[in-house]
């Protein structure tokens, strides 16, 4: 038998996130429909507004109080689907602007994001089907390079909460040898990728060529799509995922695109500490007053050259000037209290003419993203 505990802190006849419980404190908490009792806090009721009540939750990092508002969710009859596409995912895209904006600290979005992550976890054993006939079994992997491990566990968990798919969940950063290896052993009808970061396209079209290699059609999702299916074909992905629910429908065949990695594109990827270190003195003798900024400053300032250069490397490789446009106008956000757009812009330019000698396609598709950039089509 369990015991309810109130929290400290906790309004009376509140629970999680402010939410009316169903139950009083020190009432027992029931086993839910699962048939496992769910936790010794109180059970909270199903608030009209999910959404805003578990980004309450993840702003005061309540894990547990995460986690019981999710199977409580799931007892109160929303669909796993509803849960991670409606609740949790815009959840995490507000734990990036809350990042991104300075509001919250790296060590902030690290421990919101770790209550997402058990969160999940709790969803999806309280989701876990009792019967299912498993027609299929899906490889769900991070590309090559790809930390964001979250999005990719989301369209796993949809899966697998409908027993018709065995899912196997092959984590963050799968090189692409050992992507190989595994789907080698013949028992995946299909791979899942996942992608954020559009620098790790390259990565993807690896991992793609690696499953086609094996006869295992490929389904592409995740940020670094841009929201069309243009990249994932550029990639030579079979079929491009909208959104996590795509796992339940999408069957697509081989289509046998592979896509060879221009050696351009492969330099940029890698790019040469050389290349960066001329175009950073480059940048310092345009805008001497930069000689002033600190050794952060200064290590983070190369850091940024390399990810221009990394961008135009997937922007080449997809054919889109977006990828190279969008992360300046990000850079120009990111430290428009330090410098104006058109110091990130012009230092762009710097490096589309330290790459030219040996990139030419790469410095054309840069200057194609600044292009945009200035005409404020970004
Ligand atoms: C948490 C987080 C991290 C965590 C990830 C932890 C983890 N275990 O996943 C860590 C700390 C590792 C991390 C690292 C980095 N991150 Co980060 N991260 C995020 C954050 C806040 C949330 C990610 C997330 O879970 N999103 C939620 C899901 C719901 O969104 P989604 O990707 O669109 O996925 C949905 C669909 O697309 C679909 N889907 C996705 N994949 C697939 C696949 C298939 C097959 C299917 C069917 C569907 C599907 O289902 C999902 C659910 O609906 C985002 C903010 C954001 N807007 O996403 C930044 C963000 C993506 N990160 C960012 C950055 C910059 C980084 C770093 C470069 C930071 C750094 N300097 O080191 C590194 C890069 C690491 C790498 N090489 O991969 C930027 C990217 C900016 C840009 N220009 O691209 C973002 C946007 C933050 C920001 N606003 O600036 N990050």
């Amino acid at each position: 038998m369990r015991r309810t505990r109130q929290r400290r802190g906790d309004a009376p006849g509140r629970g999680a996130a402010g939410v009316p419980r169903s139950r009083a404190a020190g009432a027992l908490a029931p086993a839910g429909p699962h048939g496992w009792a769910r936790s010794r806090r109180p059970p909270v009721s199903s608030p009209t507004d999910p959404a805003a009540a578990y980004g309450r939750l993840l702003e005061t990092f309540d894990v547990h109080g995460a986690s019981d508002l999710v199977v409580e969710l799931l007892d109160g009859g929303m669909s796993v689907e509803r849960i991670i596409t409606d609740v949790l995912a815009p959840a995490q895209v507000g734990v990036g602007e809350r990042w991104e904006s300075g509001a919250w600290s790296v060590a902030d979005e690290h421990v919101a994001t770790s209550v997402t992550e058990a969160a999940l976890a709790a969803l999806t054993h309280a989701a876990r089907p009792r019967r299912g006939t498993q027609t299929r079994h899906v490889a769900v992997a991070c590309a090559e390079g790809e930390w964001h491990s979250l999005p990719a566990r989301m369209a796993a968990t949809i899966a697998g909460a409908t027993g018709e798919v065995r899912v196997t969940m092959l984590g963050a950063s799968l090189p692409a040898e050992q992507l190989h290896r595994r789907l080698s052993v013949g028992d995946i009808d299909m791979l899942a990728l996942s992608c954020s970061m559009p620098t790790n396209l390259i990565g993807a079209a690896r991992c793609i060529a690696a499953a086609h290699d094996v006869a295992v059609p490929v389904m592409i999702g995740g940020r670094a799509l841009g929201g069309t299916h243009d990249r994932a074909h550029a990639i030579g992905a079979d079929a491009w995922a909208p959104d996590a629910s795509s796992i339940l429908t999408a069957r697509p065949e081989l289509m046998g695109r592979d896509t060879d990695i221009p050696t351009e594109v492969m330099l940029l990827d890698a790019v040469d500490d050389a290349v960066v270190a001329l175009t950073y003195d480059r940048m310092l003798a345009a805008f001497p007053r930069l000689a002033a900024m600190t050794a952060y400053q200064h290590a983070r300032t190369r850091e940024d050259l390399g990810w221009m250069a990394r961008h135009t490397a997937a922007a080449l490789l997809t054919d889109d000037p977006s990828i190279a446009a969008d992360v300046l106008t990000w850079l120009c956000t990111r430290l428009s209290d330090f410098v104006p757009a058109s110091v990130i812009t012009d230092t762009a330019a710097l490096l589309a003419e330290t790459l030219e000698p040996q990139a030419p396609h790469g410095a054309q598709m840069l200057r194609r993203g600044i292009a945009a950039v200035d005409a404020g089509t970004s």
